[in-house]
């Protein structure tokens, strides 16, 4: 069995990153209607095939986040889709939280995440089917007053409690706090707006939840959004979104860190690789940088794809043009 250090080192390895597929069903029915698809289990899993597939995928995708049901799918041939990752050494991990439900101690339009309940009876069967890491997602929106202290607190003290279950089940946790840029009523923020927001819950993520928690930090992955504007906020230089990011992370994140693996958000797939490359071009940070998006690799193969068979050329080579263009922005070496 590998350690907990060997499976987080895995999926941070240098040009390496991790695929967010974990798209649960509501999602994935949003994704299948952009291409005029139903949001049936066999279009679910046509699309999680033709994507996990691609020839050569391992060698810029380490992980890939799933859901319960494709953890658990047979592609058309028989074969677990999990299988299909693992043989191109690309592990499984599973999306473990429930999703978003309204905070009521919170402010208007706060959410806490859901998923702790029956967590010690679901991890020990993940692990025995394969999954090698976890993620656990919370959001926390910017405006006036936002967040409130109440959701950074409760959101973070589940995230490590949601770790440290992970950890004692040999699990390597992805903690995933999103600072959310597209959330439509709070989406005209600033990027000095959400480098304070950041700053705020990532202080606390690490000061108080994961510490009081006793989480191993060199046994998880942090999945953070970067330093930027709302979607209707003025824009930002991708110089500028490099550096407020690195700042808000050397502030916060202990070196014992084993790799930060970041989130798109709704940054297009080209302004994704461009953040991640910078970042990585000006070097000098203690833990690796690479990319866990889902939209910003996913999108285009999606499109390309459009549900059609005869496309599955096209969407694989969409998706392994996104894949290499980022494994580079991990070395900083994108072009
Ligand atoms: C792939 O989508 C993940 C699951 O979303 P839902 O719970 O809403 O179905 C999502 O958590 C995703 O992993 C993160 O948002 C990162 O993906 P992006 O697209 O922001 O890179």
């Amino acid at each position: 069995m590998s350690t907990l250090q060997e499976i987080a080192q895995h999926m941070v390895a240098p040009g390496k990153g991790v695929l967010a597929a974990d798209e649960s069903n509501g999602t994935a029915g949003k994704r299948l209607a952009t291409i005029g698809k139903e949001n049936s289990e066999d279009n679910r899993r046509a699309m999680r095939e033709t994507f996990f597939s691609t020839p050569n995928l391992g060698d810029y995708i380490s992980g890939a986040i799933l859901y319960d049901e494709t953890l658990r799918q047979e592609a058309a041939d028989g074969s677990y889709l999990r299988d299909m990752l693992s043989n191109q050494n690309i592990y499984p991990g599973i999306k473990v939280d429930e999703g978003l439900v309204d905070f009521e101690e919170g402010l208007a339009g706060e959410k806490v995440t859901t998923g702790l309940e029956g967590l010690p009876t679901r991890l020990p069967e993940y692990a025995q089917i394969g999954a090698k890491f976890a993620k656990w997602r919370a959001i926390f929106l910017v405006g006036d007053g936002y967040p409130s202290d109440a959701a950074i607190t409760e959101n973070c003290d589940r995230l490590a409690h949601y770790a440290k279950e992970c950890q004692d089940n040999g699990i390597v946790p992805i903690v995933e706090p999103e600072v959310m840029m597209d959330n439509p009523d709070h989406c005209t923020h600033s990027l000095e707006d959400c480098y304070e927001v950041t700053d705020r819950v990532l202080s606390f993520l690490f000061e108080e939840a994961l510490l009081g928690a006793g989480v191993d930090l060199s046994g998880i992955v942090l999945k953070p959004n970067m330093v930027v504007p709302g979607t209707k906020g003025p824009k930002a230089s991708v110089q500028e979104v490099a550096e407020a990011t690195l700042k808000v992370l050397k502030k916060n994140v202990p070196a014992e860190v084993a790799g930060i693996a970041f989130l798109s958000g709704g940054q297009s797939d080209r302004d994704a690789t461009s953040h991640l490359n910078a970042m990585n071009s000006m070097g000098d940070t203690p833990w690796p940088l690479t990319f866990s998006y889902g939209r910003a690799l996913q999108a285009p193969a999606l499109q390309a794809w459009a549900g059609e068979a005869a496309n599955v050329p096209a969407a694989q080579n969409a998706l392994i043009t996104r894949a290499r263009c980022n494994s580079a922005a991990a070395t900083g070496s994108y072009q």
